[in-house]
């Protein structure tokens, strides 16, 4: 069937749907055979379409112009217009009796957008790419003492900052900096917002964030009681962390800038987001037994490139029985930001095509931080790799927290002893410092627990109309304060606009797919691990090299989003629901020696 006459079919049964009288002829009952023709026809035409649409945001992002800008959202506006389509036709097929495949197929079209009216639809994407190129661009140009412009800033000259000086002031400033950049773009996400929901709606969603609560095969409202749960999982190990890390502060930056109660000021966590703290680890190591080993400083002292960062990752997957990136990755990849001209800076793995046109875009510095994201993104790349055979709508994550848990998996069994088999540590160095590496990986793991979960409870009640625009902030930081126990550091603006300061919110990417992702690694993990005969405790564990682990892993990769996810945690863990524990007990060393130092400072009377 050609392209034209699905759409004809389309408009013809809309206006079936629609109509309500009783005289009117009973559409007839579509048949399996016509589903499946309606099935094939859908995915050959979105993949088409999804090839030109990763062009468009591939240029838009890597050389960001008014021009790329508008390319990318001519190619994303001829999908959209395409899926909201499908969607629609998708419709006439429910309730009809159709193999497992095709209804999970039938049902996956209609998880999206839908505008009938081709302005919505073109206003909503401009503003999309506008915001994602926006953010990109953003720089703060402090002025000097005499008012003349000093050398602008760039978010990563921020966050270098924010990650090694220890000075208050200087701090504020960065962290004020970078978020005096977002109300630029905050009246646009407004109306996005505003259009988002009209597209939801007509497909039949509440709002948009009902729509992202529904992608887990689970109702909307169940699966914000399961992110409830597992919140109060991990909240304890969260508070421990969160104590003890006030009295680091305290000791570092006094009891003016850091108060004995209530939230900390949330300039000081060596983050722009305060999202994550491992460059505080200098001030939180434990006083004794804490390795010295710095993995950022033997990369940098080597001046390890970029690409060599990355075929480091490589080779910890090949070493699971996966292939060779292809050629193409390393041709095409964006590893190093550029001098000359803007790009979206923030991380990202993209599926270019229907073969095995993967590349990543990060701006690759030789930083034990950056090692770990590349172990990240290349993750997302062997699960596209991986489902690469599954028909169109199948290949994707088995939810988007696995696909964010791959590389993190990986990047759990970065221990030192595998640093060591790989050549980064010295041979000599001291590896039984249990405490500070469980720390070191708290200071990213749980750290960014009460964050992950929040983003998305703001945009929830954003979407919902529950938070108006007048309250962007005032709700922001009131869930940064529930969750997080932190502060904005200095007054609010009117018009501020600090949720759009993170790159999630301005490229608008749900974000509670990290959240799963956290407890999700943890599992596969502790599966993986399991699958390799490893019986030690889990923070030693590293299944580099093994062939079992790899299999089991790779199974997993293969299948896609072509069942429901807990068939895929099942297949791979043995597990069918997303749980905290096996975080928790990764961590349990860990919890009983927080306790102990918040023990110890409690009774000296800090
Ligand atoms: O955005 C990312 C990845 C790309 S999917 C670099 N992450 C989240 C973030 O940076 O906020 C990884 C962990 C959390
Ligand atoms: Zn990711």
């Amino acid at each position: 069937m050609s392209l034209k006459s699905i759409t004809t079919l389309l408009a013809l049964s809309a206006i079936a749907a629609a109509s309500h009288t009783v005289c009117a002829a009973p559409a007839a009952k579509p048949s399996v055979a016509e589903a499946e023709r309606f099935l094939a026809d859908a995915e050959a035409r979105l993949n088409k379409l999804n090839i030109e649409q990763a062009r468009g945001a591939w240029v838009g992002e890597n050389f960001i112009t008014d021009d790329t800008e508008a390319i990318n959202s001519f190619f994303a506006e001829r999908y959209l217009t395409a899926s909201g389509e499908i969607a629609l036709g998708a419709r006439r097929f429910n309730g009809l009796k159709l193999p497992t495949d095709s209804a999970r197929k039938l049902k996956l079209l209609q998880l999206t957008l839908m505008f009938s009216d081709a302005k919505d639809r073109e206003a909503y994407t401009s503003k999309l790419t506008s915001m994602t190129g926006a953010y990109g661009k953003g720089k703060y140009c402090p002025q000097k003492a005499d008012g003349s412009a000093a050398d602008c800033l760039a978010l990563g000259d921020m966050e270098k900052i924010l990650a090694e000086s220890r000075d208050p002031a200087r701090l504020k400033e960065m962290w004020v900096g970078w978020h005096s950049q977002a109300p630029a773009y905050r009246q646009r996400y407004t109306e996005y917002v505003a259009l988002s929901n009209k597209g939801a709606k007509e497909m039949g969603f509440a709002d948009t964030g009902a729509m992202w609560r529904s992608q887990y095969d689970m109702p909307p409202e169940a699966f914000a009681a399961e992110m409830e749960r597992l919140w109060q999982q991990v909240k304890p190990l969260y508070d421990s962390l969160h104590t003890y890390t006030r009295h680091k502060l305290r000791e570092t930056y006094g009891p003016d800038v850091v108060p004995a109660t209530g939230p900390i000021p949330a300039h000081l966590f060596g983050n722009m987001w305060s999202q994550t703290w491992s460059n505080l680890y200098p001030i939180l190591k434990p006083a004794t037994g804490a390795s010295s080993f710095d993995l950022s400083k033997v990369l940098a002292d080597r001046n390890t490139s970029a690409k060599d960062m990355t075929a480091y990752a490589e080779r910890f997957y090949t070493s699971l029985g996966m292939q060779k990136l292809p050629a193409t990755f390393w041709e095409r990849s964006l590893l190093t930001k550029p001098k000359d001209r803007d790009v979206v800076c923030h991380a990202s793995a993209w599926p270019m095509d229907d073969k095995d046109d993967v590349r990543i875009k990060m701006c690759i510095t030789p930083t034990a931080e950056n090692f770990t994201t590349i172990h990240h993104e290349l993750g997302h790349i062997y699960y596209y790799l991986g489902y690469g055979k599954q028909p169109y709508l199948f290949r994707n994550g088995a939810n988007d927290g696995f696909h964010e848990a791959i590389g993190d998996t990986v990047a759990l069994s970065i221990t030192p002893d595998y640093l060591k088999k790989v050549g980064l540590m010295d041979q000599a160095q001291e590896s039984n410092a249990d405490i500070g590496e469980l720390l070191q990986r708290a200071l990213s793991k749980v750290a960014i627990l009460p964050f992950a979960y929040s983003v998305d409870k703001w945009r929830w009640d954003v979407y919902s109309g529950k938070t108006k625009p007048a309250d962007y902030d005032k709700s922001w930081w009131q869930l940064r304060e529930q969750y997080m126990g932190m502060l904005r550091p200095v007054a609010m603006e009117a018009a501020g606009f600090d949720a759009g300061a993170k790159y999630h919110v301005a490229a608008d990417v749900p974000y509670a797919r990290y959240f799963l992702a956290d407890m999700l690694q943890f599992q596969f993990h502790r599966a993986l691990c399991r699958e390799a005969g490893y019986t030690g405790p889990l923070h030693r564990c590293s299944v580099y090299g093994n062939a079992a682990a790899g299999a089991k892993f790779q199974a997993m990769l293969a299948m896609g989003s072509s069942k429901p996810w807990p068939e895929a945690l099942k297949a791979t863990t043995g597990e069918d629901k997303i749980d905290g524990n096996a975080l928790l007990d990764y961590f349990a060393p860990l919890k009983t020696w927080l306790d102990e130092q918040n023990r110890q400072y409690a009774a000296a009377g800090k």
